[in-house]
């Protein structure tokens, strides 16, 4: 029928399950749930560039972001996908994750919190039928990579909702260009659980100056710019560490609309092949690496959180030929909401439909594959 409303799916939407939330109230080093004098609501303080604010906090300028019910209450997760027409969404905890419990001596510390926070999604996804998935999350540590095996294989064979798992770029702690992270990636691939990389630390403080460091620009440096780098730079080591071509049938969602990587895959392959050490090595062994270009339009997806036809369009020219069969919808909820009291559609998701409908055209057949249609195929978002 001509009326019939394409299908939104947002593959990009946080929550902070019960047992997540207490863990962060329990905690006194970031992330953090905190409540400072003169705030109505408790802040969730998560980003190392808000350290500074939490040692010397102000009531103009209280670090971190308002822990509202947005990120913890699934009835709001529900009124706000009513509230923009989102048919499905994937959700996954949002940053960082279980990664602050990897420096942990006991390398069990993150066992229970993982089945419990994944059990807690799965919980959610049951009670809305055909309209909430998955990405679950896994207990990285150096020490303990079978318990990762165990968890991946409980969320492929058990968890019914789940669709892949949020990975953040620190691995097992050494960044995800680890050898040791190469068994963790064979499993994902043996299990055929896709991962959403995401990224949480930005880039050093210092790299922003004082300014930043006293709270002048906000979060505009490091979510704009810290956290795209961040994700492009772990995309970029597990290329050049060979990832890639050792699982070619690993896929990987890149956040972000791949942070910066569809603008700098050709300076990444240029340097590659004119590379002495990197052109003598490959002499030695005999084995050629796949162009960076091969491996975007064969094993990465690309999210739509880019906010602009110009990087929605880079994102999917970045992904080959039939480049908008990889890239998927998504809006960062409950992140970036609105500002002024009483404004229920969020601007921000407002940006990312329209960019997908610029660069598209609005109504077109390749709009509702970016807005929907991809994400129910890629990641069988019709099988409950
Ligand atoms: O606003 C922020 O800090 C964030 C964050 O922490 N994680 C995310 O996915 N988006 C924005």
């Amino acid at each position: 029928p001509q009326d019939k409303q394409p299908i939104i799916v947002d593959i990009h939407t946080h929550m902070y399950p019960p047992s997540y939330i207490k863990l962060l109230q329990s905690r006194d080093t970031i992330p953090l749930i905190r409540s400072f004098p003169g705030q109505p609501d408790p802040r969730l303080v998560l980003l190392p560039s808000e350290v500074p604010l939490l040692s010397n906090p102000s009531p103009s300028q209280p670090p971190g972001r308002p822990l509202t019910d947005a990120y913890t209450s699934l009835d709001a997760k529900i009124a706000f996908m009513d509230k923009h027409n989102i048919s499905i969404s994937v959700l996954s905890l949002a940053n960082p994750w279980l990664e602050f419990l990897s420096s942990s001596p006991d390398p069990n510390s993150a066992v229970q919190p993982a089945i419990q926070i994944n059990a807690e999604f799965e919980y959610w996804c049951q009670k809305h039928p055909g309209r909430l998935y998955f990405f679950g999350c896994l207990p990285l540590h150096p020490e303990e990579t079978v318990q990762v095996f165990v968890a991946a294989q409980t969320l492929k064979r058990t968890l019914r909702h789940c669709r892949g798992v949020i990975v953040g770029t620190n691995g097992l702690g050494k960044g995800l260009d680890d050898p040791d992270m190469l068994v963790v990636f064979g499993q994902l691939q043996e299990l055929d659980l896709p991962v959403f990389l995401h990224p949480h630390y930005g880039l050093p403080n210092e790299v922003f100056g004082e300014r930043a460091e006293k709270g002048e620009y906000g979060h505009v440096l490091s979510l704009g710019l810290g956290f795209p780098m961040e994700t492009t730079v772990a995309v970029a080591r597990m290329y050049l560490a060979g990832v890639f071509d050792k699982y070619p049938n690993l896929k990987v969602i890149l956040a972000h609309g791949g942070g910066t990587l569809p603008f700098l895959a050709g300076r990444i392959e240029s340097c590659v092949r004119h590379d002495a050490y990197l052109y003598a090595k490959e002499k030695e062994s005999g084995k050629k690496r796949r162009s960076i270009w091969e491996v975007l339009k064969s094993q990465i997806y690309l999210d739509a959180v880019v906010y602009s036809e110009v990087g929605l369009k880079a994102a999917i020219a970045a992904s080959g030929e039939g480049g908008v069969e990889r890239v998927m919808f998504g809006t960062d909820h409950p992140f970036f909401p609105p500002l002024e009291e009483g404004e229920e559609e969020w601007g921000s998701v407002a940006m990312n439909k329209e960019a997908a409908e610029k660069a598209l055209g609005e109504g077109s057949k390749e709009a509702e594959m970016v807005l929907g249609g991809n994400a129910v195929e890629i990641l069988r978002l019709g099988e409950d």
